[in-house]
């Protein structure tokens, strides 16, 4: 029996948010969902963000596209974005803010002083590290400096998107400026990385819940990615993966298969060798949500260091856990085909709906709450 005791009151929710409580009791069972925990973290959750102190968190741009960024502010989610920036408090971001010069670094050095220990530090963007780190600069410090200053008294660094975690795209060969990531660049071993280029905004906003609720950060996996989101294969939860199985693939672009919605292996997706839970969690609003295999493009490996960027689309994956037959009927041979050909596109089609209906779970429960399906 679920109790909601604990939950915050509508009026107070109403107050502090400025959306109303099942929005904002959505929002929360989304993040214990994304985090895998239980039901009763839900109401646990909830309570922190409406009555903890918002964590300071003072956030870098080095090399990249501010993809990072505006896929965790541009979201036409009316909960996702409202809620952003009443988690956080947001104390220094160079493409948000309005001040500029002087003024907003004296901003920064103001915050990092007032919450010395206690803020977060996100860094977005790859650091150069070749010629001293003279190709980034800002406020005249280098990307090195200013972040080697900024993470010496914060409660944790967070390096958000693949550059910042292992250099991403700005590290790609030959890499004239030396990029690399915020860990290795600052010879630290303790940088969670959250990576995707871009990250998954759930993923980013869920640690950040995590550290507020709980008072420290998720389990990390040996990359130092967050396990709920980094611990399983893209493979094991793809809708795709029962034609896989049964050897069904698209052998071009716009071929029958990929029309069917066969399996992208074949066209170079790097999901059996990618850590991401990209096909449960999702990407977009609500209605149209759906992932880079979902719309038919095969993953790119975004999240996998030495994957994404590294390795190219004409590359087969290396298969962690299963082979494929070694030979592969094209679609059209298929045609007519009978009982074989129609049962696995079934199964494919139940698969993807059992995946689909894992992302819609927290939606239903609250409809289910209020008896209205
Ligand atoms: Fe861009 Fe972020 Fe990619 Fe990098 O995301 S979306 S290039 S991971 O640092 O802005
Ligand atoms: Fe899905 Fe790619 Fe695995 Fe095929 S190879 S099942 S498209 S993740
Ligand atoms: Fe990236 Fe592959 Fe997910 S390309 S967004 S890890 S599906």
């Amino acid at each position: 029996m679920y109790d909601d005791s604990s939950l915050p009151p509508a009026d107070e929710v109403q107050t502090r948010f400025g959306i109303d409580r099942r929005d904002f009791l959505t929002f929360c069972a989304g993040i214990a969902a994304t985090l895998g925990l239980p039901r009763a973290a839900e109401a646990q959750i909830a309570s922190a963000i409406v009555s903890k102190e918002r964590p300071s968190v003072i956030w870098l741009h080095h090399q990249e596209c501010t993809g990072c960024t505006e896929s965790l502010l541009r979201s036409e989610h009316p909960t996702l974005d409202k809620l952003i920036l009443d988690i956080i408090s947001l104390d220094y971001h160079e493409t948000l803010f309005a001040a500029a010069g002087h003024q907003v670094e004296a901003a920064r050095l103001a915050a990092m002083e007032k919450n010395k220990g206690k803020y977060l530090l996100v860094v977005e963007g790859a650091i150069p590290t070749k010629d001293g780190g003279i190709y980034c600069k800002i406020a005249g410090q280098t990307s090195l400096d200013l972040t080697r200053e900024c993470a010496a008294n914060a409660a944790a660094v967070l390096a958000i998107g693949s550059c910042a975690s292992w250099g991403g795209m700005p590290s790609t060969p030959p890499n004239p400026t030396g990029s690399t990531g915020v860990g290795e660049a600052l010879g630290r071993s303790d940088v969670v990385s959250i990576p995707g280029c871009p990250p998954n905004p759930y993923n980013f906003l869920a640690t950040v819940v995590h550290f507020l609720t709980f008072g420290k950060l998720p389990d990390l996996d040996a990359k130092n990615r967050p396990l709920f989101a980094y611990g399983r294969l893209i493979h094991e939860n793809c809708e795709r993966r029962a034609h896989f199985d049964a050897g069904r693939f698209a052998l071009e672009f716009g071929d029958e298969g990929h029309r069917k919605g066969y399996c992208l292996y074949k066209l170079g997706c790097k999901g059996p060798e990618t850590h991401a839970n990209c096909p449960i969690v999702l990407f977009g609003d609500v209605g149209m949500q759906s992932w880079p295999v979902g719309t038919g493009h095969p993953c790119i490996g975004c999240t996998e260091q030495g994957i994404g960027f590294a390795k190219p689309i004409y590359a087969l994956a290396d298969l962690k856990n299963q082979r494929p037959p070694v030979t592969y009927a094209r679609a059209v041979e298929e045609q007519g085909g009978g009982a074989t050909a129609a049962s696995a596109g079934l199964v494919g089609a139940l698969v993807g709906a059992a995946v689909g209906a894992g992302a819609m779970l927290t939606k239903k429960i609250r409809h289910d709450e209020d008896g209205q399906e």
